[in-house]
């Protein structure tokens, strides 16, 4: 059974295998989680264009459709853990948007880190995974894994000298650091507290509901560029 066949069958539109050995260190909860485990396996689905294109004022529906990526996301990954589990080996999913609670501001591990170490983009200057395909405009799940798998390997950062997500921040939650692979702290390039804040807000909004913004996704040329490259060829 070839997985990424079965990922994309099942509407994955971004598909990575990273080598674990790239994100060991990483603080991860629990502190176990990846014992046992030699591969993770990156899952993205797009959201439509019109989706971000219409921020501010499709936050509403970016809210819906932020619920319905991450349901398409767990449902692909708890499908793909049992076609490994039916081939005689582990699999962990690692659900799209889980806050610990008595974590600040973390889940079990980064999805980010996990694509990066994939293959399928880097880190952005907005901190978020940009891919060469998509942009930031795609969500991200995991499966942790000890099945036999080719890894890819991963992507410097290519967003130069570009500044956009910082200059359009809404509440400036961004700061400028010349990193070449990743930030070597999160705090580095962002602010946790405003960010969060702000979405708390919007989430507290009944016409919002989650936590959701978005601006720094829309305003990435790489998420852009393919929109314009196919507005071009049509
Ligand atoms: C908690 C959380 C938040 C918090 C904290 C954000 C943060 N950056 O940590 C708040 C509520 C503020 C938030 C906001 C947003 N979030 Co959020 N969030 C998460 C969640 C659940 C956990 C993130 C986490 O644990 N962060 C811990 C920090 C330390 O890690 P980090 O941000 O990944 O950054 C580090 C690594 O990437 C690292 N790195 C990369 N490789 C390696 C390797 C090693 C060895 C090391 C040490 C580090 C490293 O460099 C960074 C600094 O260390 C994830 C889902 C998940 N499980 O990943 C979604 C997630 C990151 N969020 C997402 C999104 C889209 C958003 C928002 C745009 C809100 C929205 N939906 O409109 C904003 C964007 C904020 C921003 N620019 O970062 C998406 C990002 C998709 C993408 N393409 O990147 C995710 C992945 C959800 C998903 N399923 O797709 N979020």
């Amino acid at each position: 059974m070839d997985i990424e066949k079965a990922a994309r069958d099942l509407g994955a539109d971004v598909f990575g295998v990273a080598d674990l050995d790239y994100v060991r260190g990483y603080e991860t909860y629990p502190k176990t989680l990846l014992d046992g485990f030699d591969y993770g396996i990156t899952i993205g689905v797009k959201l439509p264009d019109t989706v971000f294109d219409g921020l501010p004022e499709s936050r509403p529906i970016y809210s819906r459709e932020y619920v319905v990526a991450n349901d398409i996301l767990d449902n692909i990954a708890f499908r793909l853990s049992r076609f490994i589990e039916k081939m005689g080996y582990r699999a962990l999913p690692i659900p799209a948007s889980k806050i610990i609670s008595k974590l600040y501001w973390r889940s079990y591990i980064s999805h980010k880190a996990i694509a990066r170490a994939a293959g399928v983009g880097w880190v952005g200057r907005n901190l978020l995974l940009i891919t060469p395909e998509f942009g930031p405009r795609v969500r991200l799940a995991s499966i942790l894994t000890d099945m036999p798998l080719e890894a890819g390997k991963p992507l410097r950062n290519r967003c130069g000298v570009c500044r956009e997500c910082i200059e359009n921040c809404i509440v400036g939650a961004l700061k400028y650091s010349d990193f070449a692979d990743y930030p070597s702290s999160r705090e580095d390039v962002f602010d946790v507290d405003t960010c969060a804040s702000k979405l708390q807000e919007f989430a507290a909004d009944p016409n919002i509901g989650t936590m959701v913004c978005g601006i720094c996704i829309k305003v990435c040329p790489w998420g852009k560029k393919n929109k314009v490259r196919k507005e071009v060829r049509a």
